[in-house]
């Protein structure tokens, strides 16, 4: 039997919970090459803590983030925590010789970014980044069906993010704090779908043309205010991000990231137009992709709607859920990383690529020069943007 790999987990939050069960499930859905053992988590609030590691199986618990860079006997760190401490948590793991898989976006800066990606060059370990969406089966199998040729060549690409929990009645939070988050609904939101029009399409962006971002609400209520004690302070985010690209083969890309958008939660979509066909992709109704083959006869030609849970049609990762159209959620994408990332430690193939630290500073630099031609009002050539 081989040894376990002994994971550690930073943060304790929405994240701490999504990828907690990750670790916990992914041994028991999927054969895998070593087992996983669940070994400490790390958060700030000692209280809170107690109570998560019991609940999700954390054997050890520390307020002391830097006690498991000491721990020898931990072979990976997860960070989830604000986008701010990614960097010198995964640094200080990268230098005590640990692999890492951080949450997205990889940093809240490109030089921050650009630091880790620098580090994990030099590294031992290997590093991953939480692009969870690119393990939904849908997505997986749209990556799948563009490297098959099945689009021809990409004419285009629309891509958008939408979601609506941040009006003017939610409170200040670190995600609303430039400093913490670097960006608002842009690097929360487009760094997920230009991942994903990255990994897709196989193609890179070489050019932002054009890009607006708007602070909508300047001001909210701080956590805790009340009628008595009322308490605002400064928004310093964006609400919403677009903007408009070309990739290498030539192609046009739309990007839309906001979280004003009434009545779309987590509409997290991608639709994709090529010479012989079209793919269309809605987080909202996950386990579907939809494609259109423009090669039929056109007498019945038209969208085809795929349950992309077949264990017959080898959908990605449908094997190791459950029978055809059982259907999988978002935690499934985290467990089926996990499962990827053990994979992968032992040098056996993940089922579709997993983004490491050098991909995920690309994705950073589009962020970043969407950001400049945002300012500069102008565009940006990507070799512009390092
Ligand atoms: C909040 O906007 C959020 O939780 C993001 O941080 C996640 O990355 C996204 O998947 C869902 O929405």
């Amino acid at each position: 039997m081989p040894r376990p790999l002994q994971v550690a987990l930073i943060g304790a939050k929405f994240m701490g919970r999504a990828h907690s069960n990750a670790w916990r499930q992914a041994g028991c859905f999927f054969d895998l090459p070593r087992p996983i053992a669940l070994h400490t988590i790390a958060a700030r609030d000692a209280q809170e803590l107690e109570a998560f590691a019991a609940q999700w199986g954390w054997p050890n618990w520390t307020v002391r983030w830097k006690d498991i860079a000491e721990d020898t006997s931990i072979d990976l760190v997860d960070i989830g925590t604000p986008n701010h401490v990614h960097k010198e948590q995964a640094l200080a793991m990268l230098e005590a010789g640990k692999h890492v898989a951080c949450e997205k976006p990889l940093a809240s800066t490109l030089a921050e970014a650009r630091d880790m990606k620098d580090a994990a060059k030099r590294a031992k370990g290997k590093t991953f980044v939480w692009f969870n969406y690119r393990r939904c089966p849908a997505v997986a199998l749209a990556h799948q069906l563009v490297a098959e040729g099945r689009l021809g060549s990409i004419y285009h690409v629309r891509a958008h993010y939408l979601q609506s929990w941040g009006g003017p009645k939610t409170p200040l939070s670190w995600r609303f704090d430039k400093k913490r988050a670097g960006s608002g609904a842009h690097g929360d939101l487009n760094a997920h779908i230009v991942d994903m029009t990255r990994f897709v399409t196989g193609e890179e962006i070489t050019e932002v043309h054009g890009a607006v971002a708007r602070t909508f609400i300047k001001e909210r209520v701080r956590p805790g205010s009340t009628a008595k004690r009322p308490g605002k302070g400064k928004s310093t985010v964006d609400d919403a991000v677009l903007f408009l690209a070309s990739l290498t083969n030539g192609a046009t890309a739309s990007f839309e990231a906001t979280r004003l958008a009434a009545g779309h939660q987590n509409r997290n979509s991608i639709e994709i137009n090529g010479s012989k066909g079209s793919l269309r992709f809605d987080f909202e109704d996950m386990n579907v992709l939809w494609f259109h083959d423009e090669t039929e006869s056109p007498r019945t030609a038209g969208w085809r709607r795929i349950m992309c849970t077949n264990v017959a049609g080898q959908h990605p990762y449908a094997e190791n859920w459950w029978p055809d159209a059982h259907v999988l959620g978002y935690e499934h994408g985290f467990t089926n990383m996990a499962a990827d990332i053990v994979r992968a430690l032992s040098r056996k193939k993940p089922t579709v690529a997993l983004p490491d630290f050098a991909s995920a500073y690309e994705t950073q630099r589009v962020l970043e020069a969407a950001l400049i031609s945002a300012k500069e009002r102008c565009a940006i050539k990507m070799r512009e943007v390092r």
